[in-house]
């Protein structure tokens, strides 16, 4: 038995693993480098002594120890290109602990390269149906009630790659790298449709960019979107960083990125849908009848093992899964995961706290047999939405789509401890 493995009397899924099967479970040392020491007593002696330090400095940076990096990418399929190509840039999932990712690891998606905005001339128009405009800095929205929030952001181009061809080749961070969880610190869109006295018969807002790709979206007025969206200027406690707006930006928790402008120069208050390019041609989905899907603006139900993932190895014996599940619909109630290519299911223990519209840790323990298997995960949320298999997905979508996948997520195990991308 492996020093990781969790005792036979823990808890919850722990209990799963019946006594005798942790007493069986292997001697071979758990995959990542860690060494199974015999179980001698331990003391000091097996810990290396105190170090000496550096000197304290006015930011600090990660230990030279750690590698986090996003990845660029140009078109699904084209990765780690000359930065100059790219068209985003993906969040390293596998290698994060928690839910809220590090500032400088949200992904990024920026149509026409991030500008340089500077907040002493930067403003913020509002009009459109309402009894009044009003044109307004970030000094402006410092001064009025903030909200802050955990929300995930996510990209509808999300998982393009599943709608396309098997690729044994494929991180999480591929698959799944355009979604990122933060703390948002803002004003209320409600507070901002107040002050300009918005006509109650707006049911349309359009929101615009200050970046050259003239980024501009319809944004519809519900009751759901006033009370949670936001104008934000913060993330993570710090102001916006430029690539994700700065001074400025909408966040729409739940729905898909790209409502979330950023560099917001302009709300337009009207009565129907402003039909920009964005929402004609770019952000639709081609359907097996050959009609586009319009307006398809709610984030699924959606979660994905992160460990173990594409890419990574594993020994026989005591392994942890872990993941994230997130909802445009609210929190997430339930994850279950499969350990035998969907045959039966386990649940999940989700971390707290678990968040509406935000990304949830779940993790289980798993004592691998060492033969090969399948593993994935179903994320359910608390209306009621579960994440669909591949198959039910693409028969309702075909595979004509590039957006919204939130198929469940497959990684394959082969009889050598290689975890692999799947499709099936
Ligand atoms: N002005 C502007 N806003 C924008 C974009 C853009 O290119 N310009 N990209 C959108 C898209 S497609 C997404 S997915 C999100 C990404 O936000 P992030 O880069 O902060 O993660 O911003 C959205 N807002
Ligand atoms: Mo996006």
């Amino acid at each position: 038995m492996n020093k990781l493995s969790p005792p036979a009397s823990a808890a919850g899924e722990e209990s799963a693993l019946s006594r005798r099967k942790l007493l069986s479970i292997g001697s071979g040392s758990v995959a990542g480098g860690l060494v199974a020491h015999p179980a001698i007593a331990g003391s000091l002696a097996d810990v290396p002594p105190r170090a000496v330090g550096d000197p304290v400095g006015a930011t600090s940076e990660r230990s030279t120890f750690v590698d986090l990096a996003r990845i660029t990418e140009a078109t699904p399929g084209k990765r780690n290109v000359d930065p100059l190509d790219a068209i985003n840039s993906k969040t390293p999932l596998h290698k994060l602990d928690g839910t809220i990712t590090p500032s400088d690891l949200h992904y990024e998606r920026s149509h026409s390269g991030i500008p340089a905005l500077d907040p002493k001339t930067h403003r913020l128009l509002v009009h459109g149906m309402s009894a009044r405009s009003l044109v307004l800095d970030v000094g402006d929205l410092r001064r009025m009630p903030s909200i802050s929030r955990m929300a995930f952001i996510e990209c509808s181009g999300n998982g393009w790659e599943n709608w396309k061809n098997d690729d044994d080749t494929l991180t999480v961070q591929h698959t799944h790298g355009l979604v990122s969880t933060h703390e948002w610190t803002g004003v209320r869109l409600s507070y901002i449709a107040g002050l300009v006295g918005r006509d109650p018969s707006s049911r349309w807002m359009l929101a615009e960019g200050g970046d050259a790709s003239g980024m501009a979206r319809s944004i519809p007025m519900t009751e759901e979107i006033l009370g949670e969206a936001m104008i934000a200027y913060a993330q993570n406690g710090e102001p916006l960083r430029p690539a994700h707006g700065y001074p400025m930006r909408l966040l729409v928790p739940g729905w898909e990125g790209n409502l979330s402008v950023k560099w917001l120069r302009r709300l337009r208050f009207g009565d129907r849908p402003f039909y920009t390019r964005w929402e004609t041609s770019r952000y639709t989905s081609l359907m097996p009848d050959g009609k586009a899907r319009q307006f398809q603006l709610r984030q699924e139900v959606n979660s994905v093992i992160t460990s173990p993932s594409g890419m990574m190895e594993i020994a026989p014996g005591y392994n942890r899964i872990t993941g994230l599940a997130w909802s445009g619909h609210g929190a997430i109630s339930k994850v279950e995961i499969s350990t035998d290519a969907g045959r039966t299911w386990q649940e999940a223990r989700l971390n707290a706290p678990v968040l509406p519209k935000a990304q949830a840790r779940f993790q289980l323990n798993w004592h691998w047999d060492g033969k090969p298997t399948f593993i994935t995960s179903r994320a359910t949320d608390e209306k009621g939405h579960v994440q669909p298999t591949r198959e039910a997905l693409i028969g309702q979508m075909g595979k004509n789509a590039l957006f919204h996948y939130n198929g469940q997520q497959i990684w394959r195990v082969n009889a050598e401890g290689s975890v692999r991308h799947a499709l099936s």
